[in-house]
């Protein structure tokens, strides 16, 4: 009686869609009606002969339990008067007789969980040639109920059964009941787009925050994750909520209706998320379990990490197998298997994975986690209180990647083409296992934690699965701690209770406003020019300066989000919309930028292309970056600048911080100046500044010096003892500490600039011909700045 014909729909795919069902979870609906534990009665005997009667009638024997050595804990619900309508547990049949099972939760729900991890696996690396011999072909299967080896045979079929129950449930009845006997259904999406991302929450609060903090992420350095079979994208959104701008997001999923739905991303800035699909970039089909795709994925994702790869990635991959919920741990196994191909291509040493499975009672499915086993220092079968408890699904998580030289995945991605061939070449045959039945059997520690693992899950899902059962014959059943739980477990993964809203709609003016408190920018901010007279008196102290090779007058720019982007115009003191600068920006930054004009190549091949560059950070996708001192600050808009970069969008602007030099160092700028001639720039060659890293070079206008320090502190040099130290202007004090009130904040930076213009053809090349010799030589300013070394 395998129910492959069901059309209801199951509650055993990880479906996920926001529902819109009325909410129990407002209390005093609904009396109590969960029984007291202790109403529970245990022996059989203590049971009314009425009972007695009807315990028999299903088949009933005394004594018996769910395990196949009839040892499993079988709980017995009487029919009873007292109990209204509540009724039995649920009867089902299994191994040839009716087995009742109860619903009620022995322990109450709450937002404590415990992840058992797997004992470390300490076996080393495989060699390739022994992994390639692990792999075994055979016919093609797909029945479940004989996969008994990694599961208790009783607890399978009971499980098989329950599912099967659901056959005769209506589907919209079931949700209602779903909904009303979960006792952590009422969290929902909260302020995310799914109850996916919820789950995230949930995972990375339980599991010490090892996807947003990961061991292997350095201070002050951008997390890069993926994730991949992701549509609608609720993971990332919780991932890129809580990172702000200190992330970026590499997305791969399928095209089409469950394709990433970024404009819903109200809790976060999707500007950090860049989709890719393969062969073809953002045309392809975003096929995780073709091949070519696989390799296209991994390239662009180590391309744009300096080939290190990502810190973490996620996969969530899933389709509907409506009717055949059975063998839905059979039907994806391709899919489950090139999710792990694609985490071992991209990942960094050390970094995490986190990986939804269905049912693991397959050996195919357990070579898979054995592998992952090898492959990461510790591993944790875990099911989160947010994933149903009806549904078969589970995660696999990852902490720790060790396979270096990524020999598990060249082993897995040949494993991928011959599955690919056989289902092209129709022949009745499969991959049946990547590790061999005897080292996975033999490995007790791992079989151990399967076994108990699966029974455990499986258990709860029964349980799950009559309550619903249970919750569709009786309309009054309520689900009474609801509420409770919901704030409890917001609490604990630092989730807002507050509803999902789409950002407000505004003007530039207001949102200026709204995040600096003032009407319009600053009309001061103009840099005094440095002159040959003025050079002494202007620069206090070379070591309380920074300096930058400037292209054009720096402006305010505002960003309301996406390609919403405005520039004040000092001179009309307006905004100017910017609508038409290709450039994705986050809402609520505010930026000081030089809308540049960079370029590439040389003489008749040369072309120009607007590029953004910061020069200071005022607000970062709404953190306020003001009162950071400048090296903070220039720091954080380069994490901002890399976390927005989209290399898969060839036609949009670039945004890139400038290349920050400190006073004393000022020399380094004149070794990246070359003389080009620049199209349209007549035939006399320019100095032009090439940009480290890059093919790319601009004309310069001069060289800008931010004062980084503030009165009454100055930065001296003391000969004497060799050292920088602090110097009180005010009260001649002199300190070596770097006293709190040193760095200057944005507003102090912005007002306090200077500017040597190199206008007028002024010598900044040795081989520059043409120039004035009366204005500031470079020369004069590198003597200046050595004077005052020491
Ligand atoms: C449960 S959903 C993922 C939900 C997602 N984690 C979220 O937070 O919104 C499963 C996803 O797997 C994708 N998927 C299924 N088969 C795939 C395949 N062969 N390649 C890529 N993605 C696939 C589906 O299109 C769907 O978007
Ligand atoms: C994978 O995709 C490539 C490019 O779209 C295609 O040529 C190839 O046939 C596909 N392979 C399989 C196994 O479907
Ligand atoms: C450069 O020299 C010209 C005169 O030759 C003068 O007008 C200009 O102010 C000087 N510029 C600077 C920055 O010193
Ligand atoms: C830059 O600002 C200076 C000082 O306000 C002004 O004289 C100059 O024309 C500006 N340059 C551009 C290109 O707007
Ligand atoms: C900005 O300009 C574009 C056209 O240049 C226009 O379509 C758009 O509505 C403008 N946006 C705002 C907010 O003014
Ligand atoms: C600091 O030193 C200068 C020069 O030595 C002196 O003129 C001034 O009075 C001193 N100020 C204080 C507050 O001691
Ligand atoms: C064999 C084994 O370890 N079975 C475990 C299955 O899960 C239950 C929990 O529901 C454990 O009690 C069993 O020991």
């Amino acid at each position: 009686n395998n129910p492959s014909t069901s059309t209801s729909s199951s509650s055993s795919s990880g479906e996920d869609s926001p529902s819109t069902e009325d909410s129990p979870g407002c209390s005093g609906l609904g009396k109590a009606v969960k029984r007291k534990m202790d109403e529970v009665v245990q022996p059989l005997d203590m049971y009314s002969s009425v009972a007695n009667k009807m315990m028999r009638k299903m088949g009933y024997q005394p004594g018996t339990g769910l395990g196949r050595e009839k040892q499993g804990r079988v709980d017995i619900v009487p029919a009873s008067e007292q109990r209204g309508r509540r009724g039995l547990g649920l009867k089902i049949k299994a191994l040839n007789k009716d087995v009742v099972i109860d619903w009620e939760d022995e322990k109450p729900p709450s937002a404590e969980e415990v992840v058992d991890w797997f004992p470390p696996y300490d076996g080393g690396m495989p060699e390739k040639g022994e992994m390639e011999a692990w792999a075994d072909v055979g016919k093609k299967k797909l029945v479940i109920d004989d996969e008994t080896l990694f599961c208790d045979n009783g607890v399978l079929k009971t499980v098989l059964e329950c599912k099967s129950i659901f056959d005769d449930l209506e589907g919209q009845e079931m949700r209602k009941a779903r909904m009303r006997s979960n006792p952590y259904e009422t969290i929902r999406g909260g302020i995310f787009l799914n109850r996916a991302a919820m789950k995230m929450a949930n995972m990375d609060s339980i599991l010490d925050f090892m996807f947003t903090q990961p061991k292997c992420l350095g201070n002050n350095e951008i997390l890069y994750f993926a994730d991949v079979c992701a549509g609608p994208g609720g993971f990332s959104e919780y991932i890129l909520w809580k990172k702000k701008w200190r992330a970026k997001g590499f997305g791969f999923t399928l095209k089409g209706p469950n394709d990433f739905k970024l404009g819903d991303f109200f809790a976060a800035n999707s500007e950090f998320f860049e989709p890719h699909y393969g062969v073809n970039g953002i045309d392809g089909n975003g096929d995780i379990m073709n091949t070519s795709n696989l390799e296209e994925f991994q390239d662009f994702v180590l391309t744009n990490t300096n080939e290190k790869g990502v810190h973490f990635v996620m996969a969530d991959g899933g389709f509907s197998v409506e009717g055949q919920e059975n063998i839905q741990e059979i039907l994806t196994k391709q899919l489950l298997m090139c999710q792990i191909v694609c985490a071992l291509s991209i990942l960094r040493v050390g970094g995490n994975f986190v990986l939804k499975t269905f049912d693991l009672f397959t050996p195919f499915s357990n070579g898979l986690i054995y592998l992952l086993r090898i492959a990461f220092e510790n591993v944790a079968i875990y099911k989160p209180v947010t994933s149903r408890p009806a549904n078969s699904e589970r995660y696999a998580v990852c902490q720790g990647y060790r396979d270096e030289d990524r020999q598990l995945f060249n082993y897995l991605i040949e494993i991928n083409d011959q599955m690919n061939e056989f289902k092209k070449s129709s022949v009745n045959q499969d991959v049946k296992a990547v590790v061999p039945l005897e080292i996975l059997t033999g490995d007790q520690e791992f079989f151990n934690y399967m076994k108990t693992s699966n029974e455990s899950i499986a258990k709860e899902q029964c349980k799950g699965l009559a309550k619903i059962h249970a919750f569709t014959k009786d309309r009054s059943l309520r689900e009474t701690k609801q509420a409770q739980v919901r704030l409890e477990c917001l609490k604990k993964w630092q989730v807002p209770d507050r509803v999902r809203s789409a950002p407000q709609k505004t003007d530039v003016s207001s949102l200026f406003y709204k995040l600096t408190g003032l009407k319009e920018p600053h009309a001061n901010s103009e840099s005094k020019m440095l002159t040959s007279d003025n050079l002494l008196s202007s620069i206090r102290g070379v070591f309380n300066y920074k300096c930058y090779v400037s292209s054009v007058n720096s402006s305010i720019l505002v960003s309301m989000g996406g390609s919403y982007i405005f520039l004040w115009n000092k001179n009309n003191r307006r905004w100017l919309n910017l609508t038409q600068l290709k450039c994705l920006i986050p809402r609520d930054t505010i930026l000081e930028v030089e809308i540049a004009q960079e370029l590439k190549g040389e003489s008749k091949g040369q072309h120009r292309v607007t590029t953004i560059h910061i020069v200071d950070a005022l607000f970062l996708a709404g953190d306020d970056m003001r009162a950071l001192n400048y090296a903070e600050r220039m720091q954080s808009a380069a994490i901002f600048a890399e976390a927005i970069r989209k290399p898969s969008c060839k036609h949009l602007n670039l945004v890139r911080t400038k290349e920050i030099f400190r006073l004393e160092d000022a020399g380094k700028i004149f070794t990246q100046l070359k003389l080009k001639t620049v199209k349209g720039g007549g035939s006399i060659p320019r100095p032009c500044y090439e940009i480290t890293n890059s093919d790319l070079c601009f004309v310069p206008r001069g060289i800008v010096f931010v004062r980084t320090s503030q009165d009454p502190w100055s930065m001296e040099y003391s000969r004497s003892q060799n050292r920088k130290y602090f110097f009180n202007m005010r009260t001649n004090e002199s300190v070596f500490e770097c006293p709190p009130d040193f760095n200057a904040p944005y507003d102090i930076c912005s007002t306090s600039r200077l500017i040597w213009e190199w206008r007028d053809g002024v010598k900044v090349h040795p081989d520059q011909q043409h120039h004035r010799v009366n204005n500031i030589s470079t020369d004069q300013l590198l003597n200046f700045v050595r004077s005052k070394l020491p």
